[in-house]
């Protein structure tokens, strides 16, 4: 805008200027008025020609000027445009940047809960290894225990760990009036047996669960020739507790006598009726039973 300002003063004084000189007198130079009118009216005429232009190229600069400074008007709104674009783009970046490296902390810190769960998992399953092994111990104990081959009397004092007490309880009846091996009396029928507590070949329960035991017996004396028929609960052996069925008519009633006893038994401890007298007169009815009450 400055510029055109400049430009205009300089034709209005290049115009004034020419006018000027002409109107100035000039003692110089004589010719007639009207030549010199002439000469005056055509200059003016150029003059106003020139002014003409003049004005037609102020207006086309005008008009270019005024295209320039949209133009320009143009590019700086597009020159901000890009400068928003460019921070807004740059901010974007940062916000990446920090939610790239979130994420890299992030992967880091599952890394580390990936290997610490490795680890963990080896020492769970370490445990789970030796919890297996124990529990096959313990399986391994509890079969020794419980199994029929007896390794003699090696639990003398009845202390091995009472892991998984097993049952142990028998109750037989019906002697047959003969004696097994050993002099016990001979029961032929099982109300209950677990795993063969009580032997029929031999008669007697031999212990192969170290522990506190009961037993009682009962002795019911038939009718015949003699008022009373006897036998001994026999522990080891040992004649421990008597057992007698006596009625006054030997040829009424039946007499019974029961024996009860509660006894600590240790491996390969022996339990059975024997020492019996006039056993053709014992019962049907007549037992042996026993249990045990707590294992080692
Ligand atoms: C730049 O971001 C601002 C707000 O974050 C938004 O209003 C504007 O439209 C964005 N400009 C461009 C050019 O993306
Ligand atoms: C079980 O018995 C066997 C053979 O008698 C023996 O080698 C083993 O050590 C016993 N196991 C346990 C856990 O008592
Ligand atoms: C004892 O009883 C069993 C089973 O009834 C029988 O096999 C065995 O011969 C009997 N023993 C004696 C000595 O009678
Ligand atoms: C039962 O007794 C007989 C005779 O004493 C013996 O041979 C057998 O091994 C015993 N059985 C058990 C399971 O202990
Ligand atoms: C035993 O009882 C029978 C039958 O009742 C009787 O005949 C007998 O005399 C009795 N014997 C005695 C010793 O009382
Ligand atoms: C100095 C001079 O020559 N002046 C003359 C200019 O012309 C007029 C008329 O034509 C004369 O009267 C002057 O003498």
């Amino acid at each position: 805008m400055a510029k055109f300002s400049i430009f205009l003063v300089i034709v209005f004084f290049s115009i004034f200027g020419l006018v000027g000189g002409f109107i100035m007198p000039d003692t110089s130079q004589n010719a007639s008025v009207g030549a010199m009118y002439s000469v005056f009216k055509s200059e003016i005429a150029k003059l106003n020609n020139q002014l003409t232009n003049f004005r037609i190229d102020f207006a086309n600069i005008k008009a270019d000027n005024d295209k320039l400074k949209a133009t320009f008007h143009d590019l700086t709104t597009n020159y901000a445009n890009l400068r928003t674009e460019l921070t807004n783009a740059s901010n974007e970046n940062k916000n990446l940047e920090q939610e790239i490296s979130t994420i890299n902390t992030d992967m880091n810190r599952i890394e580390q809960e990936q290997v610490s769960m490795i680890t963990e998992f080896g020492t769970v399953k370490q445990e789970f290894n030796t919890l297996g092994s124990q529990y096959k111990e313990l399986v391994e104990s509890y079969d020794n225990l419980t199994s029929s081959q007896g390794q003699g009397h090696s639990n003398s004092q009845g202390h091995s760990p009472n892991i998984i007490a097993p049952r142990v309880g028998f109750s037989v009846n019906t002697p047959d009036g003969t004696f097994s091996r050993d002099g016990a009396l001979n029961f032929t029928k099982a109300n209950y047996n677990d795993d063969d507590a009580f032997n029929f070949s031999s008669g007697q329960f031999e212990c192969k669960v170290p522990g506190l035991y009961f037993f009682s017996s009962t002795l019911v004396r038939e009718p015949g020739g003699y008022p009373e028929s006897f036998c001994y609960l026999m522990i080891n052996g040992h004649a421990l507790a008597y057992l007698g069925g006596y009625g006054y008519n030997a040829t009424i009633g039946h007499p019974s006598g029961t024996a009860t006893m509660v006894t600590h038994m240790n491996y390969g401890d022996t339990v059975y009726v024997g020492m019996c007298g006039v056993i053709s007169q014992i019962g049907e009815y007549s037992n042996l039973n026993g249990f045990l009450i707590d294992a080692d």
